[in-house]
C-alpha cells in the first residue's frame, strides 16, 4: 500500500447538519463480508417492492431482518404483506453500526432492526420524512453498498431546498436526533456495474424500533 491509498483508506468525518455525520468509506474494510450477510438476510427474506402507504408498488426492492420484538412492532407499516418472521441481524452487521453510533456520539445504540433497499438503474426514492414509530432519542445508522446515488438532503418542509450529497459504495450516515425530521430522497440511478454488487445499490438502515 502506498501513502496515496492508505490516505484514501482513511475514512471522512463531516458533519452535514446538526445531528448528521457523514462518515466515506467507513464500511469499505469489510464491504464483501457484509455483502456476504447482505445475501444470508435476502435468502431467508426475500426483497419485495416497497409499497407507498396508499399500497402502490415503488420501485425500490426492500427485505428487513431484526429481533421477533421489533418484527411485531411493524415499524415499517409500508410492507403489510410480510408475514414471516423475520431472520436474526447478522452480528457483523449490528456490531459495526454500534460502531459507527459510537464514532458520531452515540454510544447506547442497540438497533434490533436492519432495513434492506435495493435500487437499480432508474430508481428512485422521492422526497418523504420517516414517520414511524421509533424512540426518538435513537439515532439511524445507514450504509450504502454498489452504485452511487445522489442523496437529496432538505428541511422540515417538504418545499425546503436540499442538500444534494453523493453516496458511494462504503460510505456511512448516521443521523441523530434534530435530522431526524427532514425531508429526504434519492435520485434516480444511473445504469452502472460495480464489481461488488452488480447493477445495484444497496442501503442498510439500522434502526432501534422496540
Ligand atoms: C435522512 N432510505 O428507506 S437513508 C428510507 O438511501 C430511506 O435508501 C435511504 O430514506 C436510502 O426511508 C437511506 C435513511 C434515512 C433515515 C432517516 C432519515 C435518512 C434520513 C432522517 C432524516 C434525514
Ligand atoms: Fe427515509
Amino acid at each position: 500500500m502506498n501513502l496515496f491509498s492508505q490516505l484514501a483508506a482513511e475514512p471522512t468525518h463531516e458533519e452535514i447538519f446538526p445531528g448528521t455525520v457523514l462518515m466515506r468509506g467507513l464500511a469499505l474494510p469489510q464491504d464483501a463480508e457484509f455483502f456476504a450477510s447482505v445475501g444470508v438476510i435476502l435468502s431467508a427474506a426475500p426483497l419485495h417492492p416497497a409499497t407507498t402507504p396508499s399500497g402502490l408498488p415503488m420501485s425500490v426492492m426492500v427485505s428487513d431482518c431484526g429481533t421477533p420484538e421489533a418484527f411485531r412492532r411493524r415499524w415499517d407499516p409500508q410492507n403489510p404483506s410480510v408475514r414471516k418472521l423475520w431472520p436474526a441481524m447478522p452480528r457483523v452487521l449490528s456490531d459495526f453500526a454500534i460502531r459507527c453510533a459510537v464514532r458520531s456520539g452515540f454510544p447506547h445504540f442497540r438497533p434490533d432492526t436492519c432495513h434492506i433497499n435495493r435500487y437499480q438503474a432508474g430508481t428512485k426514492l422521492g422526497i418523504h420524512q420517516d414517520r414511524h414509530e421509533f424512540d426518538l432519542h435513537q439515532p439511524i445508522v445507514s450504509i450504502s453498498l454498489g452504485l452511487e446515488c445522489i442523496f437529496l438532503l432538505g428541511g422540515f418542509q417538504r418545499t425546503d431546498k436540499t442538500k444534494h450529497i453523493l453516496l458511494e459504495h462504503g460510505d456511512v450516515i448516521v443521523w441523530g436526533g434534530p435530522s431526524r425530521m427532514r425531508f429526504h430522497g434519492v435520485q434516480p440511478l444511473k445504469p452502472d456495474h460495480h464489481p461488488l454488487t452488480g447493477p445495484y445499490r444497496y442501503n442498510l438502515t439500522f434502526r432501534k424500533v422496540a
